[in-house]
């Protein structure tokens, strides 16, 4: 079991699409331990995407991601990190797998909808960022676990 970081952004947010993208998630066994809309500040958003400070992008991503509320949770699942990237498809929605959700909702990286963490490093980095611990509730046992992962 793994757990990671996923934000709706406030492009889907916007156009009304948190209840489809949460659902997707949902109904292919994830289970959601954290759960929560909030607009970033500057200095929290640039934390997030430390990563990424210097490059040509990073003013707008910025400035994007702050624009307006988004909605943050944690997924706990098998193998979630690499899971929740391929369900999202790829950073471009050009490039994303038919099926994905950046594929299904998206037009341009620069609106591409979700954010998932990529290893379970910054997992564990961009959850602290967004919740606090009693924040979360990992234990709780869902009823469908056992038809999911047969445990
Ligand atoms: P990821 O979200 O698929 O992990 P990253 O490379 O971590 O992709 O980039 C973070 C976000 O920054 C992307 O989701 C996308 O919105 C934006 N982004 C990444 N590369 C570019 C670019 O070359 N031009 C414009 N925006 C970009
Ligand atoms: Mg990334």
């Amino acid at each position: 079991m793994q757990r990671t970081f996923v934000a709706i952004k406030p492009d889907a947010v916007q156009r009304g699409l948190i209840g489809e993208i949460i659902q997707k998630f949902e109904k292919k066994g994830f289970k959601i331990i954290g759960l929560k809309l909030l607009q970033l500040d500057r200095k929290t958003a640039e934390k997030h995407y430390e990563e990424h400070v210097g490059k040509p992008f990073f003013e707008n991503l910025v400035n994007f991601i702050t624009s307006g509320p988004i909605v943050a949770m944690v997924l706990e699942g098998v193998d979630a990190v690499n899971a929740v990237r391929k369900l999202m498809g790829a950073t471009n929605p050009v490039n994303a797998d038919v099926g994905t959700i950046r594929a299904d909702y998206a037009h341009t990286m620069e609106r591409n909808v979700v954010h998932g963490s990529d290893s379970p490093e910054s997992a564990e980095r961009e959850i602290a960022i967004f919740f606090d611990e009693p924040e979360l509730v990992p234990g709780w046992k869902r009823d469908l676990d056992e038809r999911f992962i047969g445990a």
